[in-house]
């Protein structure tokens, strides 16, 4: 099935909170944030900028009737900076004028006394000085300590991977007005709307109840709007609430890049150990992540690099601890595969370095330890239905591994100046919110009396085709036509208590939710039949929109059996409310059963470098993907693709630069380069790997919005292969993303 928004999308009917019609009088907000990244605020001269026709207002932490905080995990966060400013970009106002360009002219008239303060951008540096925005994590399995002795083999090296900014395309933005009684209603571009609603209810200093949220779609979130959509929806709510006046924010694009946070940038260290047959014996690791300025998600992102540094790979021995470092620099936040991504960096960043040490393909070492079945994870969840080895084979059998290894050196020995690099990139990526409770999902669904069918969740549609699911369970559990059935905005109102559409789980959490209802809604409406035909309830099916009695096709069809059903008083609304079973975690021993499943895959990336400039291309990804048993093939691959092409930036040309006094540097598009159609691979397949799928995914068709992203990281190593082809003395570092620059300068160092 095609997804539901794609001809809304093309024809640009879309509706996003800018298109939203505006309401009589509405005004608009543009946000003064610090010019420093650190210092002591001793005033804000507004006196200029109150006097420009047209401002209505200028809000600061002083006008907030509740609370000045909007801290996600811990309450570290202020709405508006008061008396300090810890990162460049901090908001410290907002002006509220009768247009937008008034707004920011205003902005652009307000002067702030700052006493700078020396800034900290560095994450070693932060861990120095003991300025960490929570206690450090440490996972482990085994004894390490006693099994380096065992080792024939030990490296040792350091890693760094970059950040990367979200570069959705919608950017951050709210609208808020006032219904009735102090009510207030915020529409905003959050992935997260029960966070906006409590977010802001603090902060107006009301109840939840007296705060609604309601998304249409964003265009794109990436992670960037789990949590940092909420601060603009509480100044559009805070001005509506303060001028009776309904408030528009929507934030441009240099203001978005240099505001809020990206993903999080990794410095770390590690010590591998092999076997003489190659068998990682040992794997000792210390992770520093930059955290900006507070702590947003980073304490749960710190916890998935842990769970993800293993990789695919079954390690007896290890340890790994993880510093979540406090920097002036935004505070950074989720973006897809939320730390995973960069605790495998570092783990294939030792195995390649292993590798070159031992002068062999990394493949070796990679195959060579592979999880099994039955093996357990670094923490103590036992794999079940592991599917790395059967990826490979897959991929073997499909694109003749070492024939393509055998290509790639053959076209080196015919070109001079031009070299190509392979690498394999295994993945396997746990399926669940490692927050427990965050593991929970409600959906409601009307069915009409004109047999229409109306789903709310509190799944957000943000590109990756969600609604579309929900609206394919809907209409195969009551076996009508998907044209039957609507999924409406996501409501707090409607659907209350959401969990963040985020982890790649919003699709399984809501689906599943949507399926019970519908489920019951079927039930129901089987026993009506029953009644209606003199049958029993156990005999009757429904089947594309007709009643069948044992078998066979009644008279009755699913329009007249819901008018029926109404007119004979049977409810026609259901709820579900769907929480994962199994999950579990125990945050203390660091172990338990954080996740559903685990979703694995391989991709075979291949490089070619021009050794003149520097330039590269990705000439090939091959990938076996294990989608379980997709229920919507295009939209499973468009996520494949998607997430691919945003790996192979963040590890090749992505580059996120801030200055040493905390300043964005790369802060348009100009400066901040993204992978475009262009530097897209010349050749993309990706094969689903033939599987049941688990029962805990909907439908058996497994999470597929984050994985993929870390097929992108054998960009990196294919890269540093090719370099290797044509320079043999280069020693390979790990410093992520291999900018075209670092190319050059590594073929001739
Ligand atoms: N795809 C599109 N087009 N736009 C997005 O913003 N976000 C990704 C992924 N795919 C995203 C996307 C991220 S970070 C996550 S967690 C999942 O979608 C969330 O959606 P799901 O849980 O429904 O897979
Ligand atoms: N968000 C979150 C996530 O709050 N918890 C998670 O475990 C998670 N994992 C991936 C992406 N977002
Ligand atoms: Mo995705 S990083 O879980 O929003």
């Amino acid at each position: 099935m095609k997804n539901i928004d794609s001809i809304s999308h093309v024809t640009g009917r879309s509706l996003y909170v800018d298109d939203i019609p505006v309401r009589t009088g509405t005004l608009y907000g543009a946000v003064f944030a610090s010019p420093v990244a650190h210092g002591i605020v001793h005033g804000l001269d507004v006196s200029k900028a109150e006097k420009i026709n047209g401002v209505e207002a200028i809000l600061t932490a002083a006008d907030i009737p509740g609370e000045n905080q909007i801290g996600g995990i811990i309450p570290d966060e202020v709405l508006f900076a008061d008396g300090k400013v810890e990162f460049n970009g901090q908001p410290m106002a907002l002006v509220v004028a009768r247009d937008e360009l008034t707004a920011r002219k205003a902005v652009a008239a307000i002067k702030a006394d700052i006493e700078a303060l020396e800034p900290v951008t560095d994450a070693r540096e932060a861990c120095e000085k003991d300025m960490l925005l929570v206690p450090p994590s440490t996972f482990q399995t085994g004894d390490v300590e006693s099994a380096w002795d065992q080792c024939a083999h030990i490296f040792k090296g350091r890693t760094e991977s970059g950040g990367q900014e979200h570069l959705y395309i919608e950017m951050q933005g709210s609208y808020a007005y006032l219904m009735e009684n102090g009510h207030v209603k915020i529409r905003s571009s959050t992935q997260g709307p029960t966070h906006v609603q409590k977010a802001a209810a603090n902060v107006l200093g009301i109840a939840m109840h007296q705060v609604e949220v309601d998304v249409t779609r964003l265009g794109g979130g990436f992670g960037g709007k789990e949590d940092q959509a909420t601060a603009y929806a509480c100044m559009a709510a805070l001005a509506a609430t303060k001028l009776e006046k309904p408030v528009k924010i929507i934030l441009h694009r240099m203001d978005d890049m240099r505001m809020t946070g990206k993903r999080h940038p990794y410095s770390a260290d590690y010590v591998i150990g092999l076997s003489k047959d190659l068998k990682i014996l040992a794997y000792k690791a210390t992770f520093y992540q930059n955290g900006g300025a507070a702590a947003d998600l980073s304490p749960a992102i710190l916890d998935r690099s842990l769970f993800h540094s293993t990789n695919t790979y079954y390690i007896p021995n290890s340890k790994v601890t993880a510093y979540s470092c406090k920097t002036n620099l935004p505070p950074n936040t989720a973006f897809r595969g939320f730390g995973g991504p960069q605790g495998m960096f570092i783990i294939e960043s030792a195995i390649a370095k292993a590798a070159h040490e031992l002068n062999m393909p990394a493949r070796m070492i990679q195959q060579k330890n592979f999880l099994k079945e039955g093996d357990h994870f670094q923490y103590g969840q036992v794999a079940k239905n592991v599917n790395i080895g059967k990826c490979y084979q897959r991929a073997d059998e499909e694109y003749h591994i070492a024939r393509i290894e055998k290509d790639v050196e053959k076209f080196n020995e015919a070109n001079q100046w031009r070299k190509q690099g392979m690498a394999l990139m295994p993945i396997c990526f746990g399926i669940s919110f490692t927050n427990k409770s965050m593991n929970q999902a409600r959906s409601l669904v009307h069915v009409y009396q004109d047999g229409s069918v109306g789903v709310s969740t509190g799944a957000i549609e943000m590109g990756q085709g969600v609604n579309t699911k929900i609206l394919q369970v809907a209409a195969r559990t009551l076996s009508i036509s998907p044209d039957k059935v609507k999924v409406e905005t996501t409501n707090t109102t409607r659907v209350s208590n959401t969990s963040p559409t985020a982890a790649s789980s919003g699709a399984d959490l809501n689906g599943k939710a949507t399926e019970m209802a519908c489920k019951q809604l079927a039930k129901r409406l089987r026993r009506t039949a029953a009644t209606l035909l003199s049958e029993k309830p156990a005999n009757i099916t429904l089947q594309d929109e007709q009643v069948f009695v044992n078998g066979v096709k009644s008279q009755l069809c699913w329009t007249e059996l819901v008018k029926k059903a109404h007119l004979d008083r049977v409810c026609l609304t259901e709820q579900g409310h769907y929480a994962t079973p199994m999950v579990d975690f125990d945050k203390e021993k660091s172990k338990g059963h954080p996740f559903a499943y685990h979703v694995y895959g391989l991709a075979v990336v291949v490089a070619e470098i021009d050794c003149l400039r520097g330039n590269y291309h990705f000439e090939k990804v091959l990938m076996v993907h294990d989608f379980g048993n997709s229920m919507n093939h295009s939209i499973d691959m468009g996520q494949v693709e998607g997430a691919l092409a945003q790996g192979l930036g963040w590890m090749s040309m992505e580059e996120v630069a801030y200055d040493k006094e905390g300043k964005l540097l790369s802060n348009n598009l100009s400066t901040y380069k993204i992978p475009d159609i262009y530097s897209a691979p010349r050749e993309v397949q990706c094969v689903p790997l033939p599987t049941k799928g688990p029962k805990e995914a909907i439908l058996r068709s497994k999470a597929v919005g984050e994985p993929p992203l870390m097929y992108g990281i054998g960009g990196y190593f294919a890269l540093q292969n090719a370099i290797k082809a044509f320079n043999p003395d280069h020693v390979p570092d790990f410093n992520a993303p291999m900018t075209m620059e670092k190319v050059l300068m590594r073929l001739y160092q």
